[in-house]
């Protein structure tokens, strides 16, 4: 299994949440109109980029010449992820991927260096034999190592060669013995589920076009991506995410069960972004989908297993190209106050309010705001012992700069964000180890 990432990463996000500035009461004369925190963070400088891809320098930052390297460790290629896995004999490994992919003991002996290198989409016993394998994408390519030796068990590449693969791993089909893993062309227009046997080849259960030919230029969408369903027993479906299209499949047969077309803000929109299956306050299956990129938008849709799903609520803030300082970013998605409901947490500049910041916390079923932060930013959430997280937030001026110190806000059932006081128990949460350069951070 796949492990949560480290808390030093939790520490190093505070730290750069509290690493405030001070300094003139206007945006910063070197960037005119840029409200980014970072632009007066003269304590961690770096190379610093907006949603239009406008580069900036980190030597602006008051500095005079470029930081010295006080420390490095020798990856030997560029670092590109580390993963916590947990063998089937239960001991911890480290997957570290500097564009070759190498098992790595806790105490830093190589075990391997694998036949192939990419994302981790799964690491574990895949075939039901009893051995853990690594499923890895590329590109086009899935490929499976056995994860006792690094060695190729397995290789496919798909069609069109442009495009890439989108996978999840699971025992989708409890009557084949062995995981299953869907596989959904992102610039393509197949997809299909691969069943992984103990004592035979991998075998393509079906293949199939999962979407209407000609409706889109899938080559031009950067926004694909699938997640299982197994909410209902026996009853396994693929969710498919794209450009203004969310539809389920039947992941037995790949039949389509449920469509949906849809507009957000009065078009076809980009799903450029995080989005998570949830539950609605009266126990609907539903998915929460953020807009990040290019265009700038929340909605929620109400999943039908048996017809079309429903967009449930919408709100779209801009796009980028239009409404300049525009931006959103997305925390997470999930029951952040415990109540068994799903929430979307995230931050915005809201271009109906003077592209002032926003912290909006939304029901996921229906798009009620239920907790609305002005003037602040949120770096992270934490889960708390007994249920529920907390907001890492800091309160920042119009011009981007901190207003204050950081606060630990714990939302409540009513809707209430309280404000945690001393040094409550914390537990690291995915949510805060983004670092992400842009508007926010
Ligand atoms: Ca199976
Ligand atoms: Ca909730």
């Amino acid at each position: 299994m796949m492990a949560e990432q480290p808390a030093w990463l939790l520490v190093a996000a505070i730290a750069g949440v509290c690493a405030g500035a001070a300094g003139a009461q206007e945006t910063h004369p070197l960037l005119p109109g840029v409200r980014c925190a970072d632009v007066w963070d003269t304590g961690w400088p770096r190379v610093l980029h907006d949603r239009q891809l406008t580069g900036f320098s980190p030597l602006v930052l008051g500095m005079r010449e470029a930081p010295e390297v006080s420390a490095t460790i020798e990856v030997g290629g560029e670092l590109s992820w580390v993963r916590r896995v947990q063998t089937a004999d239960a001991q911890d490994r480290l997957l570290v991927n500097d564009g070759r992919l190498r098992l790595v003991s806790t105490d830093g002996e190589v075990l391997w260096t694998g036949a192939d290198s990419g994302s981790l989409a799964f690491f574990g016993d895949l075939r039901g034999d009893g051995h853990d394998y690594v499923v890895l994408t590329a590109a086009n390519r899935l490929a499976v190592l056995d994860a006792t030796t690094g060695q190729r068990y397995w290789r496919h590449v798909f069609e069109p060669p442009h495009a890439y693969v989108r996978c999840q791993v699971a025992d989708v089909l409890p009557d084949l013995p062995g995981m299953e893993a869907a596989v959904f062309m992102q610039y393509g227009e197949q997809g299909c589920l691969i069943n992984f046997p103990p004592d035979d080849e991998p075998r393509i259960v079906w293949e199939r076009t999962v979407v209407e030919p000609g409706e889109h230029p899938e080559r031009a969408d950067h926004g694909c991506d699938i997640r299982f369903d197994l909410s209902v027993p026996g009853e396994p479906v693929i969710w498919n995410v794209r450009h203004h299209r969310c539809r389920g499949f039947d992941a037995r047969t790949g039949e389509q069960i449920s469509s949906l077309v849809y507009q957000i803000g009065g078009g076809h929109r980009r799903n450029y972004g995080p989005w998570a299956l949830g539950t609605a306050r009266d126990g609907a299956p539903i998915i929460c989908v953020a807009g990040e990129a290019i265009q700038q938008h929340v909605h929620g849709i109400r999943l039908n297993r048996h017809g079309p799903s429903e967009l449930a609520w919408q709100h779209y803030y801009g796009e980028v190209y239009k409404t300049p300082g525009v931006a959103l970013d997305c925390l997470t998605i999930g029951d952040v106050d415990a109540d068994g409901s799903t929430e979307i947490v995230y931050n915005v500049r809201d271009p109906e309010q003077g592209f002032r910041p926003f912290v909006r916390v939304r029901d996921g079923g229906t798009g009620e705001v239920e907790v609305e932060l002005p003037d602040s930013v949120c770096a992270g959430l934490c889960s708390q012992p007994e249920g529920g997280s907390c907001l890492i937030v800091r309160r920042i001026a119009g011009d981007g700069r901190s207003a204050g110190g950081v606060a630990l806000l714990r939302l409540r059932r009513s809707g209430e964000a309280r404000e945690l006081r001393g040094k409550p128990p914390l537990r690291n949460r995915g949510g805060a180890v983004r670092d992400t350069a842009g508007p926010f951070r």
